[in-house]
């Protein structure tokens, strides 16, 4: 065999691939793409056969997606766009700069506006659609760009310079802007929050189905609408932001774009230093079925690309890491040729004709507006699957020494005299140098091209955004029949707080006014209520219906889905579910509908794990009720730790317009669900509901009468002593599940301890906070005028005897309510982790049952000298109650 020498072997093997790439250019020319293509394939599955191993990717090369001969020309004065978009700039830098001139600097951002201004301003100008011809985009603007969405709105004319200065300012004269998308302080504007990171993603994904949804059920006209979601690249470490991708590409959701602002940093440094953001995402994406674009290289790289016959440049561009990437960003053209292009004189070579600057000076595709211009182009003509754009920028682009791809950049608040003037001048700002340090705001004549043009852009398509409105009428009323079943009770039978639930929503569901509009959200749980009835009765959505015979077909209430179904079925997602409730709980304003989602999961899988989410909702203005069923740290036996809770109930009341309770009975769970509507949609108060529902069985009461309004406060009496005038006298307060006890142990204070007592149910000590709280501030703030006295207060004021509260939540919550009582309480709770164990054994271990409620009760009675303490004992030996118990709090 010949020897080859080492030289020769690589110059063979240059020829050969030549001649492969020549072959290819051939067919390509014939051919066409398709046919490459499929040669390609052929030739993949030929390698295969004969036992070529080829790596696994999901990757294409570090180039654009969209080549250049692809592009079509942009419509519109591209040389306007750019002017205009060199006003938002300034005025967003300049709002930031002005805002942090105080000693007392209030922050925000610059560098990320300044490195999304072009993914923005090119769908202000040729994507984004009002809503003013009835449907339009949902639009998920990332939250730290806010500044330039202020800055643009300030152009069209609808802030004003007042509200620009008050950035931050939120409570001044005026009008301030709020720091972030909140629709809760800009109700007008925002239409959904997005800041905490991770969570505008997951409801993006979800408000796309959800749309679907509504077009699948006839509750709103198709339309080609598109929801856009704006994130960072940083923040798609967060699981939210990539844990559901795989839905949209499932439901082949054509009306999602996720604009992903690839700057490679987040705030401390890069992403990903030692790898590359763009190249992990583009695989995590195309593995879950997305179509992904790539809108890395801006034009000058075009005709590069075009001479790079050997694919020496492509590959290039795939070896450089992130972190090597920013360097190149934040170093002269000299140190690019000699760092990126020197490492091969073929590379040196393709660049000689371009000076230093003009190395330096090469944008990248996120920068170039006809580059995101032919990506948004595609996404948005894209059929059958969801399209993410993976668009490359640099962080703080155009602040220069101000901060411009440096990893201080996220942070950088200020900005000198000389960087102010250096920004201008890059931009073409017409202020002048004695101008420039007081960072005045510009805006050119209202009836100039800039502000006309945005104008223009804006009516051609329907109307500025964003911008919140109700677009749906309110309810008329609610009417009582559906409801009145509930006050009777059960007449003995036996049922829990959840099956009263189910009962009343599939009544819901039937009502010919609200039956349309209600939307059940279950994750994977719908057995674990007893909700499977309402698989067949209502149907599990699914776009594409049913295209299997289900296993349990021939039986009742066989699993079906159908394109019309009802039920959103999301699988084992809380936070699925949750967007989705946030979905329908806003489509009062954001589609015109009234829905009204039911969102039931266990309960201690919702503010303890989705917290954030449900915040979002607060801020969203969402309305609908969210149903914690298997409640109660005691009331959910055998599955322990992690299951039982008696959390809940405290993590609500710092939600500020959640209005939660925990009730006992089917007709207070009426009561508050028909107020609940009727404020909601409608009086269209901004707020929501939390119910907790258990799973324990009892004969549910009648209501008792005039009951109705203390059950909405929070407290009414539910049942008086039958001899009020005995001596020993007590008023028990019981919530939820563990009320049934404190009435045993009513009844046993009476019959064995000649103890009359009152039962209290206090269906919520969040409510009774609340309002004993402001009834207090009242009155300081009017110290002169007659003191106005808490609900819970009036209640009490002549109730006599000890007080004794028992809730299967932490004592935390009756605690809430204490500084209103005549006199101070015993509390009985279940704080500690949950157990698996029986019922009984857990209210036990947790001392909630009703001999707990006995001995709590006679020992106040033996503390305030009313009966001997020898009592208490006594009945802690009859009841079997151990006084050297370990602590359930601690152990
Ligand atoms: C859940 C959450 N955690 C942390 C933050 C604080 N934070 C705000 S912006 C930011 C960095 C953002 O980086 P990236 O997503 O890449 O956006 P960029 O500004 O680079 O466009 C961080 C950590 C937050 N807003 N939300
Ligand atoms: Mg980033």
């Amino acid at each position: 065999m010949r020897y080859i020498a080492p030289k020769d072997a690589a110059e063979l093997d240059a020829t050969e691939t030549r001649e492969w790439l020549d072959s290819l250019d051939y067919v390509l020319q014939s051919g066409g793409p398709a046919k490459v293509a499929r040669l390609l394939r052929e030739l993949t599955i030929h390698a295969r056969q004969n036992g070529v191993k080829l790596p696994f990717t999901a990757n294409t090369p570090y180039i654009n997606t969209i080549s250049a001969d692809e592009q079509v020309l942009m419509p519109g004065s591209p040389d306007l766009e750019r002017r205009i978009k060199s006003l938002v700039r300034w005025n967003a830098a300049a709002m930031v700069v002005r805002a942090n001139k105080a000693e007392e600097g209030i922050g925000g951002h610059i560098s990320t506006y300044a490195s999304a201004a072009t993914l923005y301003e090119v769908g202000f100008n040729h994507f984004f659609r009002g809503h003013e011809n009835g449907d339009g985009d949902v639009i998920f603007f990332q939250g730290h760009a806010a500044p330039g969405i202020y800055a643009r709105a300030y152009l069209e004319g609808r802030i004003d310079e007042t509200h620009l200065e008050n950035f931050r300012r939120e409570t001044k004269a005026g009008g301030g802007l709020s720091s972030y998308p909140h629709p809760w302080l800009m109700p007008d504007f925002w239409e959904y929050p997005t800041v905490s990171m991770g969570l505008g993603p997951i409801m993006a994904i979800y408000q796309a189905r959800f749309i679907r949804y509504l077009e699948d059920r006839g509750l709103k006209q198709p339309s080609n609408s598109k929801v856009w979601a704006f994130l960072g690249d940083g923040e798609t470490d967060e699981p939210e932001a990539l844990g559901a991708i795989t839905l949209p590409a499932r439901e082949k959701l054509d009306n999602l774009i996720f604009v992903i602002n690839c700057n490679l940093q987040r705030l401390d440094g890069p992403v990903r230093g030692n790898g590359q953001i763009i190249q992990e995402l583009e695989a995590a994406f195309r593995g879950a079925g997305w179509n992904v674009i790539k809108v890395l290289w801006g034009r000058e790289w075009d005709s590069l690309l075009a001479k790079d016959r050997d694919g020496l440049l492509v590959k290039r561009m795939g070896e450089i890491v992130d972190g090597q990437y920013q360097k190149y960003a934040v170093s002269d053209g000299a140190y690019v040729r000699e760092h990126f292009w020197g490492v091969d004189p073929r590379l040196l070579d393709m660049v000689k004709h371009l000076s230093d600057d003009q190395l330096k000076k090469m944008t990248l595709g996120g920068h170039d507006p006809v580059k995101v211009f032919n990506a948004y182009k595609a996404a948005t003509e894209h059929k059958g699957a969801p399209t993410v754009i993976l668009a490359r920028t640099i962080k703080g682009y155009g602040l220069g020494e101000a901060g411009e791809g440096k990893n201080i950049t996220h942070q950088q608040k200020k900005m000198n005299e000389e960087e102010l003037r250096a920004f201008r001048t890059r931009f073409g700002i017409p202020i002048s140098d004695a101008e420039v340090g007081k960072t005045p705001f510009y805006r050119p004549a209202e009836d100039s091209i800039e502000i006309k043009y945005m104008r223009d852009r804006r009516m051609a398509l329907a109307g500025y955004v964003p911008t919140r409105k109700v677009r749906s009428e309110p309810l008329k009323t609610v009417s009582n029949e559906l409801f009145e079943e509930f006050y009777k009770g059960t007449e003995g039978r036996k049922a829990s707080t959840t099956m009263v639930f189910v009962r009343l929503l599939s009544k819901l569901l039937r009502d010919k006014e609200l039956g349309r509009l209600i939307v059940p959200i279950v994750p994977d749980e719908a057995r674990t209520f007893g909700m499977e009835a309402l698989f067949r009765a209502v149907g599990i959505y699914s776009h594409a219906g049913q295209v299997y015979e289900p296993v349990d077909m021939d039986t009742l209430l066989y699993y079906k889905e159908a394109s019309d179904g009802q039920i959103l079925e999301e699988g084992i997602t809380e936070a699925g579910s949750m967007s989705s409730f946030v979905a329908a709980g806003t489509a009062y304003a954001t589609h015109g509908v009234n829905t009204i989602p039911f969102f039931i999961y266990y309960s201690m899988f919702g503010f303890q794990r989705i917290g954030d989410l449900i915040w979002a909702a607060g801020d969203a203005r969402a309305r609908g009720f969210l149903l914690g069923g298997t409640a109660g740290r005691t009331t959910l036996a055998g599955e322990g730790l992690q299951h039982q809770d008696g959390n809940s109930q405290l993590f609500a009341l710092a939600y500020p317009n959640c209005v939660s309770y925990d009730p006992a009975f089917a007709y207070e769970i009426a009561v508050i669900i028909q107020d609940g509507i009727r404020r909601m949609y409608v009086d269209q108060e901004s707020i929501f509901y939390y119910l907790t529902v258990m799973n324990e069985q009892y004969a549910m009461p009648e209501i008792p009468k005039g009951a109705n309004e203390g059950i909405l406060k929070g407290m009414y009496k539910f049942r008086s002593a039958s001899k009020p005038d005995a001596p020993l006298r007590a008023q028990l307060f019981g919530s939820g599940a563990i009320l049934p006890e404190v009435i045993k142990a009513q009844e046993i204070l009476e019959s064995k301890y000649n103890v009359a007592a009152d039962v209290w149910s206090v269906t919520s000590y969040t409510e009774l906070y609340r309002e004993g709280h402001a009834v207090e501030r009242w009155n300081m703030l009017h110290p002169g005028e007659q003191p106005r006295v808490p609900y819970v207060t009036n209640c009490l004021k002549s109730a006599p005897g000890v007080l004794i509260a028992a809730s299967d939540y932490v004592k935390a919550m009756p605690d809430a309510i204490d500084r209103w009582l005549p006199r101070p309480m015993t509390v009985l709770g279940t704080d500690g982790f949950g157990r698996s164990e029986t019922r009984a054994a857990l209210r036990e271990f947790f001392e909630v049952d009703y001999r707990y409620v006995i001995v709590a009760t006679l020992g106040a009675l033996a503390r305030d000298g009313k009966i001997d303490a020898a009592i208490v004992d006594q009945a802690m030996k009859a009841h079997g109650v151990n006084p050297e118990k370990a602590n359930p709090a601690v152990s």
